[in-house]
């Protein structure tokens, strides 16, 4: 080759250097996401025959009608199981006022993990169970006690279950779980036009929201549950959710049905219900959901079984409470 040749070729790879490097320029940064990328948190898997059990377990004591000798059992157990489970147990008793003016001794159960850490949301559940079966189709059986084993017990067992396996895998976040005494003791359906009296449901939660059971108790959010355990439930966003805690439901529902529960948790808005939530939101401030059954055609508007002599164990359904407890571990788990 001559030197001009040589040249030639030199000129021919400077050129194409220059134009290589030119094009270049404009995007050369390195792709990169802008938020840095988080290790994928593992999240456990509910186990559903072990809520199952504790439901079933609740049932057999009988109704846990407030005040009463069975009450009093049931408390000493959910005592107990919270124990094996959490950091700390307390039990807040009280005495309130129901629908009749009588005095009634509550018990509102609480369960601690990380109690010292501030950063902390709480999960409630009621554990009384309705004295009055005033929905019964029987009018016979209007003031007789219900088994509750949806009112009552199948949120409670979903909880305990969660508190189960969070004694194994530690959750960064603080946890309060937290049992309500009292909520089913409304005035029954045909008094309610001759005793008017406010606020006679959810006096286990009143009474926690005025007069918390540690001075100074905060938390983020709470989430309720109530009527978990029916086949085929469907968790509408309820009303009173929605206005005091509109990012918590979002956050609920949308990692439910990314975890693949879209069928339980519906993308309609559902009435507003007076439930434990609404007294903790009203009086204690704090953003709280609640998780409930509600069912629109129903007399009651809730659960078919929803208090009468039927809501029994036999209506307590495991797919149900699997894509409960395993959306509240997605939420639990995917906080810090
Ligand atoms: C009312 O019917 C006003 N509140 C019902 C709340 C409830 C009862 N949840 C379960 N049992
Ligand atoms: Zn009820």
């Amino acid at each position: 080759m001559t030197n001009d040749e040589a040249m030639k070729i030199r000129y021919f790879f400077f050129i194409v250097t220059v134009v290589l490097a030119s094009c270049g320029g404009v995007d050369e940064k390195p792709v990169t996401n802008d938020k840095p990328i988080e290790p994928k948190v593992e999240v456990p898997v509910f186990n559903q025959d072990s809520a199952y059990s504790y439901i079933e377990s609740q049932v057999a004591f009988g109704p846990r009608v407030t005040g009463t000798e069975v009450s009093d059992k049931c408390a000493a157990w959910l005592t107990a199981k919270l124990s094996q489970w959490m950091d700390t147990v307390a039990v807040q008793k009280g005495k309130v006022v129901a629908y009749d003016n009588t005095g009634l001794n509550i018990k509102n159960i609480i369960g601690s993990y990380l109690p010292g850490n501030n950063n902390r949301i709480f999960l409630c559940s009621h554990w009384d169970s309705r004295p009055y079966a005033d929905y019964d189709p029987d009018k016979a059986n209007h003031r007789k006690p219900i088994d509750g084993a949806n009112d009552g017990a199948s949120g409670v067992g979903v909880l305990l279950e969660i508190a189960r396996i969070i004694s194994t895998v530690k959750p960064k976040i603080g946890i309060d779980i937290i049992f309500f005494d009292a909520e089913d003791y409304g005035t029954p359906g045909d008094l309610q036009d001759q005793t008017h009296k406010e606020d006679t449901w959810g006096l286990g939660s009143q009474f926690w929201a005025k007069s918390l059971h540690e001075s100074g108790y905060y938390a983020r959010y709470g989430i309720l549950l109530d009527m978990v355990g029916a086949e085929n439930a469907q968790f509408h966003q309820e009303g009173f959710s929605k206005y005091y805690a509109p990012d918590i439901v979002r956050k609920v529902w949308e990692t439910a049905r990314s975890a693949g529960f879209s069928d339980y948790f519906v993308m309609t808005e559902g009435n507003p219900i007076t439930d434990d939530h609404y007294y903790i939101n009203k009086i204690a401030n704090i953003p709280t959901i609640d998780i409930i059954h509600t069912e629109p055609g129903t007399r009651g508007g809730f659960f078919t079984h929803w208090h009468t002599m039927g809501d029994t164990m036999d209506k307590i359904n495991k797919n149900t409470l699997y894509a409960v407890g395993q959306s509240l571990l997605h939420v639990i788990y995917g906080e810090k």
